[in-house]
Order: C-alpha cells, then structure tokens, then sequence
C-alpha cells in the first residue's frame, strides 16, 4: 500500500493510471538534460574565473560548489526515476514497479540544503553592502534557507496522502521564503548603490531572474494541485508529473546557471571599473 508510506503523487499516477511512452522519456530525458547543463556549466565557471578580479572569485568558486553538488544529485534523481517504473508490455505504458524503489524528488530537496545558501552567500562576495551588514545577512539567508527547505522536505511527503499535513508544511516554509525575498531585495537595493549604470541594470535582471526562478518551486511543489486539489484534480497525472520536472529544471537551471552567470558579468564590470586586467 503506498499510501502508508506516504507516497508522492508520481508514484500514485505510476500506480493507477501508468505513463506513456512520451510521459515517461519526457521526465528521463529533462532530468537527463539538467545535470548535463550542470557539468557543462562547471567548466564555464572554472575558465572564466581568471577574467574577475581576486576578491569577486569566490563567487565563481561557490557557482563550482553548487555545480558539483547539483550535477551529482540530479543524476541520483535521473536513476530514481528509471528504478522506479517498469515497463508493461501488455498495457504499453509504464506502471510502479515491485517494490525496488518509489520515486520521491528527495534528492533534490537535500541538495536545495547546500545550494540555497551557497546561492545566497554568492550574491554578498560580488555586492558592497551600504548599510546593511553582511554577516547578520548571510546568518539570516542560511537560517532561513535552511528552514525553508526541511519544512518543504518534510510537507512533500504528504502531497498524495494528507493534504492537511502537506499544506501547513508548506506554509510555514513560505513564511522563511518570504523573508528570503525581502533580504535578496535589500541586498540588490545596497548593491546597486555607487556602481557603474551598467552593472546596475545586470543587478536589476538578478533580482527578476532571482524572483521568477525561485517562485517555480513551490510552483513545482503544489504541481498536483494547481489545477484543482485532490486525487481528482485536473494535474493529478502524467501531465502534472511532467510538467513538474520541466518546471523543476527551468528553475534549477536559471536559479543555479543563468543566476552565476549574471554574477560574473556584474563582478567583470566591477573589476574593469576598478582597472583590473587580466593576467
Ligand atoms: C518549498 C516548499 C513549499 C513552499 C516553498 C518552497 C520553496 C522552495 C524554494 C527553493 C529554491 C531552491 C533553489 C535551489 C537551487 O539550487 C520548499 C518547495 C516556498 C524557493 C534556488
């Protein structure tokens, strides 16, 4: 019975209802696609680092960091979801498995644990802070980024088998995102203040590429859901298992890639400004 063990819903829609061909090879293909852009990106942050000054290479080394451990996760996750389902001949579609494994994005919850403040510290090695101080806000990113994540972990637990549980859980970790986002505003406020027009505006696209990628988990989150609460809801199948993953390699890719890349680009103006040139 996986009720009992509080399945997530991917594992429900396996169980009654089976994914089609395309439904099955979108999720292994997209999960596939992600922890490739992951190693690919590595490289860029390791080649470009010599193009910042010192003092912004941290950031690089920490985009490192949140490539590694996102790469190795995503591809934890890629085999999960091909251990999980089983191929029926007979009905050609796939169904749950025997029992070898359920499937459960786990995976990625606990690699959100190292990549959310190594994210969130990122941003204060490339910004000066004017009247904030850095470390009551990197103590507070990581508090708050650390709740965010175990209360999330903890509610997804509950998606298919107690809406009551999944929904608190939930909540409460939108209160410490929400304190998340007001901190990221006042860090992109401060930084923006006394620097070149141009690294400015990158900064303003951090802080929209920050707000749009970031909302798309608990998007991802409330996925079988969103279109109606319940076994019955319109997304409470191999569409909502889908798109879930789309969803979930978009935001990774802008939050973790397209976010380190931008970063950069501020920290290579800032350094030009300061009348560093490359070795
Ligand atoms: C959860 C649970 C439901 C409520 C909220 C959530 C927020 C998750 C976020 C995750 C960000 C992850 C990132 C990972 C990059 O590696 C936990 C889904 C608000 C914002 C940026």
């Amino acid at each position: 019975m996986i009720e009992s063990v509080n399945a997530t819903f991917e594992n429900f829609v396996g169980q009654s209802q089976g994914l089609n061909e395309m439904a099955y090879q979108m999720v292994a293909h997209v999960l596939t696609l992600g922890y490739a852009v992951m190693l690919a990106a590595l490289f860029y942050f390791i080649l470009t680092i010599r193009t910042v000054a010192p003092k912004y290479r941290t950031s690089s080394v920490l985009s490192v960091v949140v490539m590694v451990s996102a790469f190795l996760l995503l591809f934890a996750q890629a085999g999960n979801w091909t251990s999980s389902f089983v191929f029926d001949a007979e009905k050609g579609k796939y169904f749950l498995g025997d029992g070898k494994d359920l499937f459960n994005n786990g995976y990625r919850y606990l690699n959100w644990l190292i990549d959310v403040p190594m994210l969130l510290f990122q941003i204060l090695f490339v910004v000066s802070l004017t009247k904030s101080k850095p470390n009551s806000i990197r103590n507070q990113f990581w508090f708050s980024g650390a709740a965010m994540i175990i209360t999330g972990y903890v509610g997804q637990y509950f998606e298919a088998t107690n809406f009551t549980a999944y929904a608190i859980w939930g909540a409460i970790s939108t209160v410490f995102f929400i304190h998340i986002l007001i901190l990221m505003k006042r860090v992109i406020k401060e930084g923006k203040e006394g620097i070149p027009a141009s690294a400015q505006k990158t900064l303003n696209s951090i802080w929209v590429l920050f707000l749009i990628s970031w909302m798309l988990y608990p998007g991802a989150y409330l996925m079988p859901h969103l279109a109606g609460i319940g076994v019955d809801g319109g997304l409470f199948n191999e569409t909502g298992v889908v798109a879930r993953q789309i969803t979930y390699t978009i935001a990774d890719v802008s939050s973790k890639v397209i976010y380190g890349v931008l970063l950069t680009v501020v920290a290579r103006k800032l350094s030009v400004e300061e009348g560093y040139v490359e070795a």
